[in-house]
């Protein structure tokens, strides 16, 4: 017998629909086709800077003004996306399945937008709408910030303003509100001349007035949420047997994220894996499963 993962939907569909413990682990690439960019790979360069970097505390203590843009403009980006098929058979999935609990590495709120039931779905990496206080002894936390942009000062300069004015900024942010845009600039690319953010025009605590707020996302090097760990943790401990764990659109690489598919081996998961690249499903074995292409093509064809 072959060692390799099958491709086989009929031997997935029999065990998805007789399984009745499942994980699942979810990366950038679900949101892809939404058109929100991976961290590896081309989509991963903002600008001239790699957006692994600029997850990082180092990063925003060296330049916040230049981590909140790189904020400011994911937080844009997710808003204007929509969830796509993937994001919604997964919900359906999640609410038809009473064991059933997701482990998103996503920031982007597509899931919940999605209608993935929030008590079934654990955010391992944060939330890009919520923030949080930078203060050393501030504890302010937020969550469920949607304003676009979040302070004037970062509103997306869009064609035809002198993006280095600060009329020009206010001006851009009033017309997002009012919603009269014109064509937006496309800061990601370098080419697009952005102009620093003085730290003073930067969102700052509203409670202790000192600190600067930054996302509520994990960055390297930082724990993941306690309660999420701990949830999650409780779950897998709680199972006597996990049937399946899901692994979508992730390169696997950031622990201790990575980590659950092995713990959810050692309950005796099988995996499933859907990716774009196979070189990214490491570690599959006779009775995995590798479905190459695009989740939002392939996920809702699986589960269906
Ligand atoms: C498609 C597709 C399509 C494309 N369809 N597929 C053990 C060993 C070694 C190192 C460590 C270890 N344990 C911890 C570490 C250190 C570190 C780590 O893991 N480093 C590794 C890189 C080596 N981990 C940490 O620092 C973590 N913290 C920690 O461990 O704390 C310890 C501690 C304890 C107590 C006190 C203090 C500290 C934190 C990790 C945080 C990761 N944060 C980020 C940023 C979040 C905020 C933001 O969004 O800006 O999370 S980094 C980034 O990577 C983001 C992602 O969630 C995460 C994973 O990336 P993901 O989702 O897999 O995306 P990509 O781009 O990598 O892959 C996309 C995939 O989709 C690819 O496979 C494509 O092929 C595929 N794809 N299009 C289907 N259409």
């Amino acid at each position: 017998a072959s060692a390799n993962p099958s491709a086989d939907l009929e031997s997935f569909s029999s065990h998805l629909k007789s399984s009745t413990r499942i994980l699942a682990l979810l990366g950038a690439g679900l949101s892809a086709a939404s058109g929100l960019p991976t961290f590896r790979g081309a989509g991963g360069i903002w600008r001239t800077h790699d957006a692994m970097q600029l997850a990082t505390p180092e990063a925003f203590d060296a330049d916040p003004g230049l981590v909140w843009q790189f904020y400011n403009y994911r937080r844009h980006m997710a808003l204007a996306a929509r969830p796509n098929a993937a994001h919604y058979a997964l919900a359906e999935l999640s609410r038809r399945k009473e064991g059933f609990l997701t482990l998103s590495q996503n920031v982007d709120g597509l899931s919940q937008r999605a209608g993935q039931p929030l008590e079934k779905l654990q955010l391992l990496h944060g939330n890009l709408f919520d923030l949080k206080c930078t203060d050393f002894y501030c504890s302010y936390v937020q969550q469920n910030n949607y304003t676009d942009p979040i302070v004037p000062a970062l509103a997306i300069p869009v064609e035809g303003t002198d993006p280095t004015s600060n009329e020009a900024r206010h001006a851009v942010s009033n017309a997002l509100l009012e919603k009269k845009t014109g064509k937006e600039l496309d800061i990601a690319d370098e080419n697009i001349h952005l102009p620093s953010v003085p730290v003073d025009d930067l969102p700052h605590c509203p409670e202790c007035k000192r600190g600067l707020l930054r996302p509520g996302v994990v960055w390297f090097g930082e724990a993941l949420p306690g309660k999420t760990i701990d949830t999650v943790n409780q779950w897998i401990m709680d199972s006597k047997k996990i049937d399946l764990i899901l692994v979508i659109g992730t390169s696997a690489k950031v622990y201790p994220a990575a980590g659950y598919v092995d713990m959810a081996r050692s309950k005796g998961a099988r995996v499933a894996v859907v990716n774009t690249e196979q070189g990214d499903a490491r570690g599959l074995t006779k009775g995995d499963w590798f479905f190459k292409g695009d989740a939002a093509v392939v996920v809702p064809e699986i589960l269906k």
